[in-house]
């Protein structure tokens, strides 16, 4: 194919793209849960995996939820054997790559649950990306004390 015909080719299917707008174009977000915390937590965590499947870099903005006050976005770091949490600006999530949030590392700080969380329970988080879309999206919560 030559290659003016392959920059129009490409062309079209990203006008086409604008058109037809889909949830699912830009981030793909899997496995989303919030690890139950014993009764009266001042905080949970959540988690999940965010892929980019567009060719531009993005980023995770904020997260939102009438099931919290407050949510921050943090990142866990070991320093000399000791744990420590710090709050993140954003999130990247490079072109084509998956970022994970995990116990241990990235998650979501949920502060003051409206209501007790516990196993089975669902909670809605509203994350907003940097191309200025905004996703509506079912965590689930999980007691992973049984599954050690
Ligand atoms: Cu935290």
């Amino acid at each position: 194919m030559n290659r003016a015909l392959a920059a129009a080719l490409a062309a079209l299917a990203l006008l086409l793209a604008g058109c037809a707008p889909s949830p699912d174009d830009g981030v793909l977000i899997e496995d989303a849960w919030v690890r139950e915390a014993p009764p009266g937590a001042r905080a949970l965590a959540g988690y999940l995996q965010l892929r980019n499947r567009s060719d531009a870099p993005l980023a995770l903005l904020f997260a939102n939820s009438d099931a919290f006050d407050r949510i921050e976005l943090h990142q866990t770091l070991h320093d000399d054997g000791r744990m420590r949490m710090v709050e993140v600006d954003h999130v990247p999530l490079p072109p084509g790559e998956t970022v994970v949030f995990a116990p241990g590392g990235l998650h979501l700080m949920l502060f003051a649950p409206r209501a007790p969380l516990q196993d089975g329970d669902a909670v809605m988080i509203e994350l907003t990306f940097s191309d200025g879309t905004a996703r509506d999206l079912r965590f689930e919560v999980r007691d992973v004390r049984d599954r050690r």
